[in-house]
């Protein structure tokens, strides 16, 4: 399945879309990190090699790759044990795993949803467990929040949930090119960006999961929400409907929601203002930060700092290209309505118009 059907569609869109991907590169427990690629089904072959190819999106919504992305049968050596309650933090990034990463390009608005299945999958096993999409107009979660906060996602494990190995899918849906489905126009169609994370629960909870959906079937080509044009202004009482099941009612409230600190019994010691753009690292928060996890007993207390990546921790993982000349590689985004990443291309290459809502390096 080296060449699957949407890694071939995938260098096709190459030709033509943005390569300004990603997907996830370390997961955290409890605000506590688990080490780059640990835990984390690493994204396959998906393009020409050189150009990013590992973070490319899935557009067929048919592959088997929609389940935990090219070559995601593929287990990771390490499983991340994790209790119900516990915060789970996924940290995505585009090409390394800096501070200075741009996360995704910020053209690739759109939601994200948050699935689990018990290990293995099966047709009807994904259950939605969190969302996010448009929570105004034009304000989305993809390319807004999830950037802001440095690519760090955070989901809470059903409380109750029985122990056992589980796999964690986070998909992130970009909608540039969402304007027509993929099944009509196989260059274009809702970019789905998937990372999935081997979980292993500890405890003993007695609660199961119910029916879910199953990767590929859960989305059509006809969905309201695969098939959206974020170019057009739409009323607020219209926000981008997100694809799939409801979230499931035994589901956890997110954790990074504008509530935390009131509604989870936590106390933050520091204003949720102060590091909402972080999530425990940036460069600029340099000092502790005491999260009391509901009784003084629990408190723990976090040094933001941002570990050191190695390049390659799995034989999956990929080297990105060192750019010469400007910073943006061949084919990446360079300009564009509400674009505002780097513009200078890579040698040899030069910024090209191909919409008013795209500049490409060609
Ligand atoms: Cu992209």
């Amino acid at each position: 399945m080296l060449f699957s059907r949407s890694a071939l569609l995938s260098i096709l869109a190459l030709a033509i879309g943005a390569n300004a991907h990603t997907y996830v590169w370390s997961v955290w427990v409890n605000g506590v990190d688990q080490g780059t690629g640990n835990g984390i089904r690493m994204p396959g072959y998906n393009g020409p090699p050189g150009i990013g190819y590992a973070n490319s999106p899935v557009r067929d919504l048919n592959s088997i790759d929609l389940r935990c992305n090219v070559l995601g049968d593929i287990p990771n050596p390490t499983t991340i044990p994790v209790a119900p309650g516990d915060i789970v933090t996924l940290e995505w990034h585009h090409n390394n795993r800096t501070a200075q990463d741009d996360i995704i390009a910020t053209s690739h608005k759109g939601a994200s949803n948050i699935y689990l299945s018990p290990y293995p999958p099966t047709n009807t096993s994904w259950v939605k467990i969190q969302e996010e999409g448009e929570t105004a107009p034009g304000v989305w979660y993809v390319a807004g929040k999830l950037n802001d906060r440095a690519g760090k996602q955070d989901v809470r494990i059903p409380e109750g949930l029985a122990p056992g190995n589980y796999l964690l899918r986070s998909e992130l849906l970009a909608l540039h090119e969402a304007d027509v489905a993929h099944d009509v126009n196989m260059n274009r169609g809702t970019q789905i960006y998937i990372s999935c994370v081997q979980l292993q629960i500890t405890g003993s909870g007695t609660v199961t999961l119910p029916d879910g959906v199953g990767f590929p079937g859960a989305y059509h080509d006809s969905d309201p929400g695969i098939v959206f044009n974020i170019y057009t202004t739409v009323p607020a009482s219209t926000l981008y409907p997100i694809p799939g099941p409801t979230v499931w009612a035994g589901a956890a409230a997110s954790p990074d929601s504008p509530s935390y600190g009131t509604t989870l019994g936590y106390t933050v010691a520091q204003p949720w203002s102060t590091w909402i753009g972080d999530g425990f690292s940036t460069a600029t928060l340099q000092t502790s930060l005491t999260i009391d996890l509901g009784t003084a007993t629990t408190t723990k207390t976090y040094v933001p700092n941002w570990p050191t990546a190695p390049a390659t921790t799995t034989s999956m993982s990929s080297s990105t290209p060192t750019p010469t000349g400007g910073s943006v590689n061949k084919y990446g985004q360079c300009g564009g309505i509400g674009y505002t990443g780097a513009t200078a291309c890579v040698t040899g290459t030069t910024c090209s118009k191909l919409n008013d809502y795209y500049y490409q390096c060609l």
